[in-house]
């Protein structure tokens, strides 16, 4: 039986970065992926109507799925992802996830100023994350949403921090690979679903990006089928 069960919707969003520390780490996990909208709606998220932020934030009782419905009341705040395990471990908020398994996996840095630069990144990336995501459920055009999100201004910021650990051809803190930069594979990929063309003006960024999912097992998450079939978010079916 599988130490941990992890609850996320067929999305990447803000379970996939948690999916990739686990199966990149070969930490046994249940990936459970529940479905949000209720059959009545889902075509919706296929078509070109879709959803947008309003309707997500308040989505009306009838549209959720009967299983989201009845995991809701269960999890801590009433959202995904939700994580349970060993002793009674439950668990909710991405990154509170993250950082157990970052600590647990020793992917924390080596020392107190690494691991605080590992928080600065991923307060940074997270925000830069959910700005993403959200533009992508509302009504704008892309090169509207790479204007409003100032994606480019923060990719440039993270390329040049990357750069000035051990010149770019590492990860970004430290001699060992950390929760940020699967935080920062995470957000390039959303990134990458933005535009397919986007990483190119940042060689450093996009080699790192391709370095990462390159490893192996990040590899073969990404050519399961089950990936595949993952959106970035719930609206619009980009994937
Ligand atoms: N602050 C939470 C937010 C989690 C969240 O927004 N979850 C959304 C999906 S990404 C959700 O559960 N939506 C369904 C609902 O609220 O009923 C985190 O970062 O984990």
């Amino acid at each position: 039986m599988a130490e941990y069960k992890l609850y996320y919707f067929y999305v990447r969003g803000k379970g996939q970065v948690i999916r990739y520390v686990l199966e990149d780490n070969d930490v046994s996990f249940e990936d459970i992926v529940v479905p949000l909208w209720s059959e009545k709606i889902k075509q919706r998220c296929l078509s070109d109507q879709g959803f947008y932020i309003e309707e997500v934030l308040n989505p009306k009782p009838d549209w959720l799925s009967k299983e989201w419905q009845e995991l809701k009341p269960k999890t801590t705040f009433g959202q995904l992802p939700y994580l349970t395990g060993p002793d009674g471990l439950e668990l909710s908020e991405c990154y509170a996830i993250l950082r157990y398994f970052g600590r647990k996996l020793n992917l924390y840095g080596n020392n107190d100023i690494e691991a605080a630069k590992i928080d600065m990144l991923l307060e940074r990336e997270h925000q830069t994350l959910v700005g993403v995501l959200i533009s992508l459920l509302t009504k704008q055009d892309d090169a509207a949403r790479i204007e409003n999100t100032k994606i480019c201004d923060t990719l440039a910021i993270f390329q040049n921090l990357l750069e000035k650990n051990n010149k770019g051809e590492g990860y970004f803190v430290g001699d060992k690979i950390s929760i940020a930069d699967y935080a920062m594979l995470d957000l390039l990929d959303a990134c990458t679903s933005l535009s397919s063309t986007m990483l190119d003006a940042y060689p450093t960024l996009k080699s790192f990006y391709n370095r990462m999912a390159s490893r192996e097992k990040i590899a073969a998450c990404k050519a399961s089928e089950k990936y595949k079939s993952f959106y970035v978010t719930g609206n619009l079916g980009r994937k």
